[in-house]
């Protein structure tokens, strides 16, 4: 993890787990006792409750898949520990944006898709592409600016795309994506279908005109989009407080008569069943929501971060609370996984990345023909 620089002091417990709050809560519905804001006493309560939440929802879920959500967490992180690397030592170049720590959202909200349903992102993109059927080999070339890449080479770290799966990207301006994923939506809707579409933005992205006039069509328009705010706290190296004049971002959609609810982002099944409400309102009322979800991005913003905002107090106590960690225990403890079963997931994990970065050192740089195809202005 990076080293960071303490300047401000935040309180300290070692017996606290700290890190993301409630579990889900309907804006709507009644909140008592539950807040948005991170304190390390509640957050001790709420980790308690988080474990028995999840013991009580495997209950519900197939283990095979339960099994298959693990694995796709643990893939994601192992994956993105090599990217950084690599990043390292120069094999990818430009920017890239890790999303360790916030594996429980891409892989909880997408997961609970139907195949043909569209997904679209911002520029923290290699989790959720892997989760829509890119291969991480295709991923990793990508990062590698080799031919072999998803885009062939010439999109890199921020742009991820394949239409064939439904992933729209993989895009740099914050907030741009929402406008896109609110037309893909109004497409889907106007083809007749019933497809819903997953459209990802950061919090930062929430004071942006953007998303305001999108949440305003969606609602006006009754569009099948599920709205999914991937709270880290932290829009770069600035904390959503010294940004946003209020902080909750699900209360916001309120004002345009959309569904919503704050969810917690350290607990992969909250975040399915928040996602799992979301859906059947799309499907089958044609309407929007927006899910809040609550994370921790474990590291900078992106590889260039040196990450002097942020005390090393504050990311470890959210490291306590490692939404992979939780979720491992709680399948052990619903004995849906032995110890064995985890190893052989993590080893399969492993292969596969080592298998990426092999494919992404064997191909080929893009031809420079490439430089002129795909070039509309
Ligand atoms: C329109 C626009 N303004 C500024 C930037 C520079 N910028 C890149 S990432 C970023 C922070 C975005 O934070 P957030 O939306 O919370 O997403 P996170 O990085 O936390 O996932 C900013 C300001 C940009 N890319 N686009
Ligand atoms: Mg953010």
């Amino acid at each position: 993890m990076p080293k960071t620089a303490t300047r401000q002091k935040t309180e300290t417990n070692k017996n606290s787990t700290n890190g993301a709050a409630a579990r889900t809560v309907s804006n709507t519905k009644n909140n008592s006792g539950v807040t948005d804001k991170v304190n390390r006493k509640e957050a001790q309560t709420e980790n308690v409750s988080r474990k028995k939440h999840q013991t009580d929802s495997i209950k519900q879920i197939e283990p095979e898949l339960l099994r298959e959500m693990l694995y796709q967490m643990v893939l994601g992180r192992y994956f993105e520990q090599k990217c950084a690397e690599v990043y390292r030592i120069g094999k990818i170049g430009g920017f890239c944006h890790l999303y360790i720590g916030q594996e429980a959202v891409g892989i909880g909200t997408m997961m609970a898709l139907r195949e043909d349903d569209l997904v679209i992102t911002a520029y923290r993109d290699h989790v959720q592409a892997m989760v829509k059927g890119i291969s991480p080999e295709e991923v990793m070339a990508e990062l590698y600016g080799k031919a072999g890449g998803i885009v062939g080479g010439k999109g890199g770290s921020m742009h991820m795309f394949d239409a064939t799966r439904g992933f729209y990207g993989g895009h740099g301006i914050v907030g741009g994506q929402i406008g896109v994923g609110t037309g893909m939506a109004y497409a889907t809707k106007y083809q007749g279908t019933d497809k819903v579409t997953l459209c990802f933005f950061g919090e930062a992205a929430v004071n942006q005109g953007m998303f305001h006039e999108s949440l305003n069509m969606a609602a006006l328009w009754k569009l099948p989009v599920i709205y999914i705010c991937e709270n880290n706290q932290y829009g770069m190296g600035t904390s959503q407080n010294r940004a946003m004049s209020i902080s909750s971002v699900a209360k916001k959609a309120d004002a345009y008569g959309i569904a919503n609810e704050f969810v917690d982002g350290m607990d992969v099944l909250a975040v399915r069943e928040a996602t799992e409400r979301a859906i059947e309102r799309a499907r089958k009322e044609s309407l929007p929501t927006l899910l809040e979800i609550r994370c921790y991005r474990f590291m900078g913003h992106s590889m260039s971060d040196p990450g002097k905002y942020r005390t090393s107090d504050e990311i470890k106590k959210y490291q306590e609370r490692d939404p992979i960690v939780l979720f491992r225990s709680s399948l052990t403890d619903a004995k849906i996984i032995s110890d064995k079963d985890y190893a052989e997931i993590e080893t399969r994990a492993k292969d596969a990345v080592e298998k990426a970065l092999k494919f992404a050192d064997e191909s080929p740089l893009p031809d420079e023909k490439e430089l002129f195809t795909d070039v509309y202005a």
